[in-house]
This record gives C-alpha cells, structure tokens and sequence, in this order.
C-alpha cells in the first residue's frame, strides 16, 4: 500500500490550521495538526476532519448539471460554459447589464483560485447589482478601516501574544476560531495571555464557550454596544487618559461627540453597570499594552459602523494602535491590498431601497426585492458564487420566492443545496485537498507574519475544473462578445495567469522578496516574526494623517437616541456559532453532526417561565419579517430579555440534495431575521438584536 503524509492548511475558517494529510492509495485516512506550523503550532479543531468528508461525499457534483423537465442531468463543461455566458449576455442584452445580479458567498476568501480569478470574471459581467457575505459580516470594519486608514482591508488586529489587556465584544473564538483576527488556537494564546499576568473581558449577551475563559464577563443588551463604547472614550477622556500619536486629528470633535454619553447614560442603556463602565475605561487606558476588539455580534447590529469606529477611536486615543500589544497592522508576504482597491462608499445606491454601494457591493439586504420589484434595472438572471443565501442572509423565505423567478440562475457551487436548487446549472470546482493553497487573505489578518504555500493534496480527477479554471473560462467567454480593448487585453491575460504564477509574483514584490521556489521548500511555513509598528508610512492617506472625526458616523451618532428599551414582552435575538458547524454548509459531514442538537432557541428560564413555557417544548419565534417552530432550551447563561438562534440550520428544502443536512433538525434563524433592519450607515444587515416574540407552539 502506498501511504504518504502531505502538508497543507485547512481553509475551513479563517484560523487556517497548517495540517498533515495522510493519504492511502489515494485516499485520505488521517488528519491531523501540523506542529512545524509557525502559526498554528498544531492546533486544529473538529471541522479540520471534514476536510476528508468533503472529499469523499457522494453528494458533492464533480461535474456540471442542468436542470431539465426530468431532474439534473449531466453535461460537459465547454457546452455548460457556452449555455452559461450564452443565456447571461441575452439576458443582459435584453434588460441591460444591471439585470444579471452577482452574490459571492464566504467560502471565496478561502480559496486561492477565487481570490486570483473571481474577480475579473465578475467585473466582465459589469453589472452594478453586485452582493457579497460583506454585508452581512464584517463590512463595518472595512468602512471603518476605509475611513480611518484610508484602505478597505487596512484591519487593525489585536496582538494578543503580546497584549496584557484584551477587551472583547461581540466574538466567540472558542466557538468560530477568530474572524478579523487570524490566530489559530485562540484558547491556548488565551491562556498564555492570563500566565504572562493579562485580563481578558467580554461583553456578551450570552455566556459564551469564550466567557467561560474570560477573567470577566458583561451582559450586555443586544444591539447598545455603541453606547458601551461611546461612554467608554468620554470616561477615557474625562480621566485625562487620551493620548493619540501627533499624527491623529479630531480628537476635540470626537470629545464634543461623546460629551453627553457618560456612563451613567450608558448604563441605563446598555445593562451594564455604571460603575463598571468606569473601571473598564480605566483598566484599558491604564494597561500596559491593550487591545479591543469587536467581531460578529457588534458588526451585524443596527450600529455597527458607529461600533467598529469607536473600537478604532478607543484603541488609537490610549495610545495603543500600532504598538505592541495593542492592536497592529500585519505585514504579509503577498501584500493582499494591492489586489483591492482602497473602497468607496454611497457612489451610487440600491435601486429599491436607496441602500449605498460599498466598494462596489449593495447591501446583500436588498437582494430579494431587487429581484421581485418590478422596473428597468430589476434583477433577472443570478450568479451566485460559494453562497448559500437561501439560508445565510435576512428573509430567507423571500429570497427563495425571488430565486424562482429568475429567467436565469447559474451556481457555482459544489452542492445542489438550499440555494443551487434554484439554478438552471450548477458548475461544481474541485475540493479543497485538490487544490494548491497560499492563503492571500488570512495571513493579511493574522496576528503573526507567516507565509505558507501548499500544493495540492491528492490529483484532481480528469474530469474535474479547480475554481480558477470556471472562472476563466466563463471570462474569456464573457470578453469574446464585444471589440477588443486594452482593458480587455489585460483581462484577458490576467485570467490566463495561473494562481501559482500570480502567488509567486507577489511574493516576489512583497516585502519579504519571497518566491514560490523558496517557499515550497518549507512546507510547513515560514516564520516572519512578530508584527511591527508601520505607522504613519503604512496609512493609505496622501497626508500620513488618521482623521478621528468621521462625518458619516458623526452625523449617525443621533439615531443612538433610539436605543430605548423595547416593547412589553419582547424580546430581542442574536445568532450562535458552534465549533462543529460552519455556517451554512458543512452538516453533510456525519462526524460535524453527531452528537447532541444544537440548533434549540436558547432563553433564560425566568423569560420561560413568564410566559408559562417549558424547556424542550416546541415554540414559536416571530418577528416582523416571518415566524419559525423551534424547540427551546432553557439557559442560565442567556441574558434575560434575550433569545439565541444559530443560522445555517433549515435543510431540508424540496430538491436539496444532502443525504446528511437534510435530517439535520432546526430552522433557518434567517427566515425570523429581517431585511428591512439594517444599519443605516452602510447597510449591513442587522441580524443580531432583532425584536421577536415567543408563544406555545
Ligand atoms: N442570522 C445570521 N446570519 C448570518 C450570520 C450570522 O451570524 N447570523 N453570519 C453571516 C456570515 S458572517 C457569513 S460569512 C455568511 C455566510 O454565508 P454564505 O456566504 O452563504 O456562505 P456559506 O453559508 O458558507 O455557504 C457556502 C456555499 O458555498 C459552497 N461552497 C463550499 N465550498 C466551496 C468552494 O470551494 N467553492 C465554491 N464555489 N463553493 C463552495 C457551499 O456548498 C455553500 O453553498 O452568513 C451570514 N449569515
Ligand atoms: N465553528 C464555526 N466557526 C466559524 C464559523 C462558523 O459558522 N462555525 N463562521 C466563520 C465566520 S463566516 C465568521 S464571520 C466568524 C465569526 O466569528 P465570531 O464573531 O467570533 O462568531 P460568533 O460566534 O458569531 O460570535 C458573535 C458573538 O456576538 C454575540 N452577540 C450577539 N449580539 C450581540 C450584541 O449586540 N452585542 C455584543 N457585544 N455581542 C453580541 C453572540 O452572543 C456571539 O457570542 O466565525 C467563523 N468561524
Ligand atoms: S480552526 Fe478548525 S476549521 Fe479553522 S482552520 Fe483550524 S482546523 Fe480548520
Ligand atoms: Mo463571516
């Protein structure tokens, strides 16, 4: 038997774990961490395994389907690409470049080939009705980094190898393994943080796998994170502790802004006590090296850019952006900003709703109706990319009414799933232990500077297409319909580029002067140290200069007015993530499903027992948007007045093939969630702290 073990990262979540793949006759048979990883040093969670499981699933396509009157039929690539650009180009030819809609899903920031060819292709299609996982994740840090440093993906990381004071809100890495923050083994480089003498404190309407480790924990009341933050500046300030670098302006606005936000205002708001807003604003400014830092739940609320903002305006007044162990800008092999523009924002709006582009992207809120309201500019034909909107973005149910009446949709995607059931053809690319991997976007996240380049795995079969090669082939296609330009030309050739020649020439021109030669010859990664102060060169600003006093969170600073509390007997909902489940995707896995459920409404027993309810009883959760049945388990660790709904569940829609997913229990969170509550400044949709009720069911 021939048995090798083979090197590579898990490109699951953004952790990327370098991991050992152990391969029989060309079958995967072991997983398991790589120790010589400079980033992960072995760590790897539950999800690294499935990586085997997506290989060898019988439900995933490995060639393109067409639906037909008698089911999915299989067809060769060349005739799905010509059917494919065929249908779209009539469509727009017929209704202009706008009807075709475009939704990039997560997974294609994990894939090497999307990232190098995903966006040419799409940029052919040169349609304005573009949506992306952005908007309903972590577009509030890139605006604030667009604002703030002058570059959309410029993102501030916490230091927490070197930190004494880390203040988290809205993050669970025991649970999702650090987003906008790569830091695999969060659990382990916790515990180092807490030897070497820091404080961990989190704020969190549940508590969490993260609380449980944290040195403290807050409740705080859904969707007044701002008010938290905002009375957290004015304390720092009115202590005397602001001391930003003599390259930041706006401090006095910023004072003027905060002025009436004291704690006590906070608290009435918030939850959190007065007196305890005091000691944190003190324990942070007075730290020797702190760092906050604010993921999913104060992202996707209705204030998430005024959030992410005064995270930033928190960590540059102390004094500790762009220090060690303060929050610091990583300096990867392949600089991944150049592959980006620096963003824009409000360029032009939504059709519908009058919702702002974002560097390019409309709101993934606005989809549906930009499907269903009838008028010049309507979306008639989808692509959708690595997404699965049906179950990952606000009302589910109506996207689904819009996807069926598309004239059009392609997937590309490797599942006939909840979303792909809609498509007239499916194009699936290879898995990912068929591709070569160099992560271009996690190591521009990651709290220490490493590169890593990996080959693939195992062989991919003849008749399989990497993600690089679909895209390609669709833009080439695209570009052949209309004259030749220079623009074009370049597309052309850049498209033509394969990933490995476009990683090596990054690398190249990267800071290291690293090549793909030099990389390959350490499998398990290079070591580039810890990150370094880069400031104020490395700002994307013609002045050099960070300006505090932002105009579109200023002027949003009034709607905080609004953060009153609710009506009688509502309550307010926030999602969960679970180590063994990725978003909305991986429950084909037998080994990440097993197990006792987790997919029940979580709820504080008082808030049970007010309304006569029992744990384990079937209920229903409404809110304005749509009601979903769900068993409900009681909980000690809710904050009263709060419910907890994963998303990702809801399987089983008619014409879903997933043998596994589809006896997987539990609604879709976003059939509840609402489309309509988004944060004004940019639209991002606000799933987190959505007013719903809960009666018998
Ligand atoms: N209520 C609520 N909703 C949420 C969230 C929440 O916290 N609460 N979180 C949001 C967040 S942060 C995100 S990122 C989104 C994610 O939502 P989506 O962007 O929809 O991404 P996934 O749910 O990961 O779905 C991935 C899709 O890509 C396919 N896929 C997997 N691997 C590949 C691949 O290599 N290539 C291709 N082409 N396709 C692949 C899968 O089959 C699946 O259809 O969900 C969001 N939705
Ligand atoms: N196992 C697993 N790992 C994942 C994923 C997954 O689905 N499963 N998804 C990946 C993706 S796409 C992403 S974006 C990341 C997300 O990474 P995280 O943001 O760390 O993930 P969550 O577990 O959603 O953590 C959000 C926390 O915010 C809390 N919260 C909700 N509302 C509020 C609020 O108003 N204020 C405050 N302060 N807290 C609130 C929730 O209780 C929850 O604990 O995880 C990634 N990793
Ligand atoms: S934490 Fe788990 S899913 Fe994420 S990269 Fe590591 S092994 Fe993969
Ligand atoms: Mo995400």
């Amino acid at each position: 038997m021939a048995t090798s073990v083979r090197r590579t990262s898990c490109n699951l979540c953004e952790a990327i774990c370098g991991v050992l793949v152990t391969v029989e006759d060309g079958r995967v048979t072991d997983i398991r961490g790589d120790e010589s990883d400079p980033l992960s040093r072995g760590h790897i969670c539950p999800k690294a395994v499935a990586l085997r499981d997506l290989q060898d699933d019988p439900d995933r396509l490995t060639t393109p389907v067409r639906r037909t009157p008698d089911g999915w039929q299989e067809i060769g690539w060349d005739g799905a690409y010509d059917l494919v650009v065929g249908k779209l180009t009539e469509v727009q030819r017929e209704h202009g470049r706008n009807s075709v809609g475009v939704y990039l899903g997560n997974p294609n920031v994990h894939s090497l080939g999307a990232l190098t060819h995903m966006p040419t292709m799409v940029k052919q299609l040169r349609t304005r009705n573009r949506f992306s996982a952005t908007s309903i994740d972590q577009l509030p840090h890139m605006l604030a980094s667009y604002l703030l440093y002058g570059h959309q993906l410029m993102v501030a990381v916490p230091d927490i190898d070197r930190t004494s004071y880390l203040l988290m809100l809205g993050a669970n890495p025991l649970a999702s393994n650090g987003s906008m923050m790569t830091a695999p083994g969060f659990g382990r480089r916790l515990k180092e943080l807490q030897k070497r003498g820091g404080r961990v404190v989190l704020i969190d309407p549940r508590r969490t796998e993260t609380a449980a480790v944290a040195d403290e924990h807050h409740f705080v009341r859904p969707g007044t994170d701002a008010a938290f933050l905002l009375a957290l500046i004015h304390q720092v300030i009115a202590d005397g502790h602001a001391c930003p670098a003599p390259y930041v302006d706006g401090l006095p606005a910023v004072e003027a802004a905060v002025e009436d936000w004291t704690p006590e205002r906070a608290a009435g708001i918030t939850g959190i006590d007065a007196a305890v807003i005091r000691q944190i604003a003190h324990d942070f400014a007075t730290a020797d090296r702190a760092a906050c830092y604010g993921r999913v739940g104060v992202s996707t609320q209705q204030f998430g850019a005024v959030c992410q903002w005064a995270i930033q305006v928190l960590n540059i007044i102390t004094g500790n952006l762009d220090r060690p162990g303060g929050t610091m800008f990583p300096r990867p092999a392949v600089n991944a900003l150049l592959g980006l523009g620096r963003g824009h924002v409000g360029v032009w709006k939504s059709r519908v709703r009058g919702l702002p582009e974002f560097g390019g992207e409309l709101p993934v809120s606005t989809m549906a109706e930009e499907i269903l309201t009838p008028g010049a500019d309507r979306i008639r034909a989808m692509v959708t990319i690595a997404g699965n909107p049906v179950l990952s973005t606000p009302n589910g149910r109506k996207l689904d009414e819009a996807l069926d009446t598309l004239d059009f949709m392609v997937a590309i995607d490797p599942y006939i799933n909840e979303t792909t059931r809609h498509a007239d053809v499916i194009l699936p690319p290879a898995p990912p232990l068929e591709r070569d991997h160099y992560d271009v976007i996690f190591h521009q996240l990651a709290v220490r500077n490493t590169s890593r380049w990996n080959d693939a795995v195992l062989p991919k079969p003849p008749q399989a297409r990497h993600d690089w090669e679909i895209f390609r082939d669709l833009g080439i296609r695209l570009l052949r319909g209309t004259p030749m330009s220079r623009r074009k030309a370049i597309a052309a050739a850049r498209l033509r580029m394969s990933p490995r020649r476009i990683v090596d020439l990054g690398l190249r021109i990267g800071p290291y002067r690293l090549s793909l030669r030099k990389l390959r010859k350490s499998p398990g990664g290079i070591d580039l140290g810890p990150l370094q102060p880069a400031l104020p060169q490395a700002l994307h600003r013609k002045n050099k200069r960070i300006d505090l006093a932002q105009r579109m969170i200023l002027d949003d600073l009034p709607r905080l007015e609004s953060l009153a509390t609710g009506n009688d007997g509502e309550l307010l909902l926030i999602g969960r993530r679970h180590l063994r489940n990725n978003n909305s995707w991986m429950h084909n896995s037998a080994r990440l499903v097993k197990g006792k459920p987790r997919h029940q409404l979580l709820m504080n027993p008082d808030d049970l027992a007010k309304r006569d309810l029992t744990d384990g009883q079937l209920v229903n959760v409404s809110s304005a948007a749509g009601t979903v049945a769900v068993e409900v388990a009681a909980s000690n660790d809710m904050m009263p007045g709060v419910v907890s709904l994963p998303h990702g569940f809801g399987h089983n829609r008619p014409g879903a093939q997933l043998t596994i997913a589809n006896q997987v229990a539990g609604p879709s969170a976003n059939d509840i969630t609402d489309a309509d509550l988004t944060d004004t400044v940019a639209g991002t949709a606000a799933v987190n702290g959505v007013p719903v009720t809960v009666t018998a069911g």
